[in-house]
């Protein structure tokens, strides 16, 4: 296993959240943490459930496997295990997991005296999957409206609850999510497309630095955004693509029950038409 020089300094004691020195130990190059021993519960927990939930439906073919929530009747109560009750325990499960791999990244930051970057761009990634399936339920009054854990069902959640809406591309905060995540890719493109330019240089030339990085980018747009940059630039992007996407579809329900194109009625009706 690859043990880097500088490991030996860094693999220390303390920076745990929750356990004190009890699960302060690594497996392998793994750390453990108390939060290490929650997530193998959890995620081991809700594929179990997952997989009984698959084993009492009507099929196995992958595509069409499918755990749904309960039926809106049960409003915000605990469903029958069959009709819905494995859902909601497989929702906490995912969440526990989630939350629980969160804050052993947390441990490991303060470990490594690093920042948070990291569990918070994680945190985000969560928020929009929370929003999904507690935020909005809970709103709208019924777990119900959380979407199936399925690969087809889940997309045909997504379609069904676009056209609710009539035409979800005229949600405001959809368009800027939409915006980010292109954003995001056309960034990763130009990033990766750079450091793998140079680093692989022709034949017989040797591996070029970060000035020749700046200069490509002087030279074709008169602008280089820098080496740190373009990492603040991409986790900003990706961070607001799943934060718009979360505000995306809480809005929708709870704040706005018309159809999106409806809502730019306030255009329409500025007062400077008349
Ligand atoms: C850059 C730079 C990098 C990069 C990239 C750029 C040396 C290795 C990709 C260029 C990025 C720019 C100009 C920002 C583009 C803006 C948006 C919104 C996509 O300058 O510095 O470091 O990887």
């Amino acid at each position: 296993m690859a043990m880097l020089s500088f490991e030996r300094k860094y693999r220390v004691r303390g920076g745990t959240l929750l356990g004190g020195d009890l699960f302060d130990f690594w497996v392998g190059p793994f750390y453990v943490g108390f939060f290490g021993v929650t997530t193998i519960f959890f995620s081991v927990l809700g594929t179990a459930l997952i997989l009984y939930g698959a084993a009492i439906g009507p099929t196995w073919n992958i595509w069409q496997i499918n755990i749904a929530p309960p039926d809106l009747k049960y409003g915000l109560a605990l469903a029958p295990l069959k009709e819905g009750g494995l859902w909601q325990i497989i929702t906490f499960c995912a969440i526990g997991s989630f939350v629980s791999w969160a804050l052993r990244e947390v441990e490991i930051c303060r470990k490594l005296g690093i920042g948070y970057h990291v569990p918070f761009a994680f945190a985000v990634a969560i928020f929009a999957y929370v929003s999904l399936v507690v935020i909005r339920p809970f709103l709208m009054g019924a777990w119900g409206y959380g979407f199936p854990y399925g690969i087809l069902s889940h997309l045909d959640w997504v379609s069904n609850t676009g056209y609710q809406y009539l035409h979800f591309h005229y949600n405001p905060a959809h368009m800027l999510a939409v915006t980010f995540f292109f954003t995001t890719t056309f960034a990763l493109a130009l990033h990766g497309s750079l450091i793998l330019s140079s680093t692989n240089p022709a034949k017989g030339e040797t591996v070029k630095t970060p000035e020749h990085e700046d200069t490509y980018f002087r030279d074709t747009i008169g602008y280089s955004i820098g080496t740190l940059g373009i990492h603040r630039l991409g986790l900003f992007l990706a961070l607001s693509a799943g934060f718009w996407s979360a505000v995306c579809i809480v809005i929708s329900g709870p704040f706005w029950t018309q159809g999106w194109p409806e809502w730019w009625g306030w255009w329409l009706n500025l007062p400077v038409w008349r």
